[in-house]
């Protein structure tokens, strides 16, 4: 018998991101694209028949959601439960930590880290021990170590441990400055890592990546695996792939061996951000600029146009959302921000309300941050 463990790693699905229940607007919805690949992940552990499913947090896209996306939700993984395939989820800073459907603890085979715990199985002969933890709000810098005594976890107690969080982690990167989690308050120490782990499996960080070295390039005791978002929640993630990770662990070590991991890519639709100068024009010559540009991009992308200058009051009526849209194909996502402060009052109107939307979901801890520490924009982790 080979005895290898197969695990699919998904994490940040946000469900129901950009998908109201009562619309104010007709416009494509990119929440049908979050389902999507939630559903090609899941598939792809039937079809792969891993022996088991982790979710690494911000399974739904905030903590109050309505009872029929929870049940749109849950079903999924009920599916792959039912089916044998055991599922762990992680409550992410979305869940507020505490997952608010008992749906999800009734199952035999889905398992909630909805407190520090730790959950073991034997898949192929192999015992595995999977420890966890919600998402810890305030301070998990100096908190960890207690939470991680707290799953109760313990050396030599299985043949492979592997350790669940959603928490940033010392090293990790984000956005188009790749900007890198050091010291702050709600960053887990790479120094408080314990040996005896085959991986880390991390949400929270929408890049997916694979963290092997501390910050000063000392190896981690075991590597720190986010699979990142399933599609892209912020502009901050427009350059980055999306997808999930299967990882193969085996016995050996003092915890195991991470033997093996693939990212599997997911589609996710293109982002595009495209300036265009406006000063002084007209209605026509402000949908000429905007024809050029929306011509130019995918017809399924998420295109923001970023107006300089001021044009005039016609102008000014040609950059109104519904204007704007009523140029692209109904497959695109566009919006209209000013390029600057001070400058188109209608349009910047309307892209604070853009704003708000996109990052009304933005974790309350990810504002906290440590005296030294510039935060990229908001968004990148969430
Ligand atoms: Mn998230």
């Amino acid at each position: 018998m080979h005895r290898v463990v197969r695990i699919l790693f998904l994490a940040d699905t946000h469900l129901g991101f950009d998908l109201p229940r009562r619309p104010r607007i007709d416009r494509r919805r990119r929440g049908h694209d979050f389902f999507a690949n939630y559903e090609r992940a899941l598939q792809a552990a039937r079809d792969l028949a891993v022996d088991a499913v982790v979710h690494g947090g911000d399974l739904f896209y905030r903590s109050r959601i309505p009872a029929s996306l929870v049940q749109q939700g849950m079903l999924p993984l009920k599916r792959l439960a039912d089916a044998g395939i055991p599922v762990y989820v992680v409550p992410g800073n979305h869940e507020r930590s505490a997952v608010p459907f008992p749906l999800l603890a009734q199952h035999p085979h889905i398992h909630l880290f909805d407190r520090p715990r730790t959950y073991t199985a034997e898949w192929n002969g192999v015992r595995v021990a999977l420890a966890g933890l919600p998402f810890h709000r305030d301070g998990v810098r100096t908190a960890f170590p207690a939470l991680l005594d707290q799953t109760g976890w313990e050396p030599g107690q299985a043949d492979v441990n592997l350790l669940c969080f959603h928490q940033c982690f010392e090293g990790a990167t984000v956005g188009p400055q790749n900007y890198t989690f050091r010291t702050a308050a709600d960053v887990v120490r790479a120094s408080d890592l314990p040996a005896a782990f085959a991986a880390v499996l991390a949400g929270h960080i929408h890049r997916h990546q694979v963290l092997t070295t501390d910050l000063r390039g000392r190896p981690l005791p075991a590597p720190v695996i986010y699979p990142g978002s399933i599609e892209r929640t912020a502009w901050a993630e427009r350059g980055e792939e999306k997808g999930y990770v299967v990882l193969e662990v085996t016995p050996g070590g003092p915890g195991g061996v991470l033997r093996h991991w693939t990212f599997h890519p997911l589609p996710a639709r293109p982002m595009v951000i495209e300036e265009i100068r406006a000063d002084g024009a007209d209605g026509p010559a402000v949908r000429r600029l905007l024809g050029d540009v929306i011509g130019r991009a995918a017809p399924d992308a998420v295109l923001q146009i970023r107006v300089h200058g001021e044009p005039r009051p016609d102008g000014l009526e040609a950059l109104r959302a519904a204007s704007v849209r009523a140029l692209a194909p109904a497959t695109m996502n566009v919006e209209v921000a000013p390029a600057s402060k001070g400058a188109l009052q209608a349009s910047s109107q309307r892209a604070h309300h853009v704003q708000r939307h996109l990052w009304t979901s933005r974790p309350r801890g990810a504002a906290r941050r440590g005296p030294r520490e510039r935060r990229p924009a908001p968004g990148s982790t969430a």
